[in-house]
């Protein structure tokens, strides 16, 4: 019998609800030992551990059937891939931020400036949506000392305290997309692997129940 490939996030904030939530759903499996890929012993399920950006990609081209990552991560790769269930953990929202001294005056504020992301995907689309034209500087990490260093006016990036944003010197402005961990899957899974997945999802649904 063929395996249900499972991606997720190697080190880092879904690395280990990852793998707490297949546990709840009763999966055995050796973890740590840096181990990049590992077979369950009592499910058919082979977990591979990436990179979350990586994930979207593997998942589209079916070397993973199916993948835990965060919804910003799912939007902003545009890849042809399906949320299959939202998880209800690593919940954060990205949004735009500017230095807190300014006097905000909406969303029009932004046309004309330049808006330091990782982001640039989501963001242009918003942008887009609301008609605004604005410079997007694509910075792949401390996004948040972009305006302080003169790379750019405003920012958008992940929150989820608030507290990075004050201690930067920022103020959030705007929610361009809500986030939290999902599951996604290849769109055409092969009839083996979606029944795997098809009971996988049935204890994920029953855990999350017992947690209401
Ligand atoms: O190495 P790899 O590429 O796999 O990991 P990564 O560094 O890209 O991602 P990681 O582990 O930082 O985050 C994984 C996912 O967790 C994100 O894609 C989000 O879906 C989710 N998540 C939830 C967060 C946060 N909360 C979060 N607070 N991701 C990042 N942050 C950062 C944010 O970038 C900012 O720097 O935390 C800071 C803001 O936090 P507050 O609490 O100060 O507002
Ligand atoms: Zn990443």
């Amino acid at each position: 019998m063929s395996k249900l490939k499972i991606a997720i996030q190697k080190s880092g904030r879904l690395s280990q609800k990852s793998v707490a939530l297949l546990e709840e759903c009763g999966l055995k499996f050796p973890n740590g030992g840096g181990k990049l890929i590992t077979e369950c012993t009592n499910f058919p399920v082979e977990i591979l551990f990436l990179r979350d950006d990586d994930i979207p990609q593997y998942v589209e081209q079916n070397v993973a059937h199916i993948g835990i990552i965060g919804e910003n991560v799912f939007l902003e790769s545009e890849k042809a891939i399906t949320i299959v269930e939202k998880l209800n953990f690593s919940v954060c929202r990205l949004s735009l931020a500017v230095p807190k001294e300014i006097d905000y005056p909406g969303i029009n504020f932004f046309k004309g400036k330049k808006v330091a992301t990782s982001y640039p995907n989501i963001l242009q689309k918003y942008f887009k949506e609301n008609r605004i034209e604005a410079t997007v500087e694509v910075i792949s990490g401390s996004v948040e000392i972009a305006p302080g260093i003169g790379l750019a006016d405003g920012i958008c990036d992940i929150v989820s305290s608030g507290s990075t944003l004050l201690s930067n010197g920022l103020k959030e402005v705007e929610t361009v997309v809500k986030s939290q961990a999902v599951m996604v899957a290849n769109q055409t899974l092969g009839e083996e692997a979606q029944q795997i997945l098809n009971k996988l999802l049935f204890r994920i649904r029953s855990v999350q129940k017992a947690k209401e």
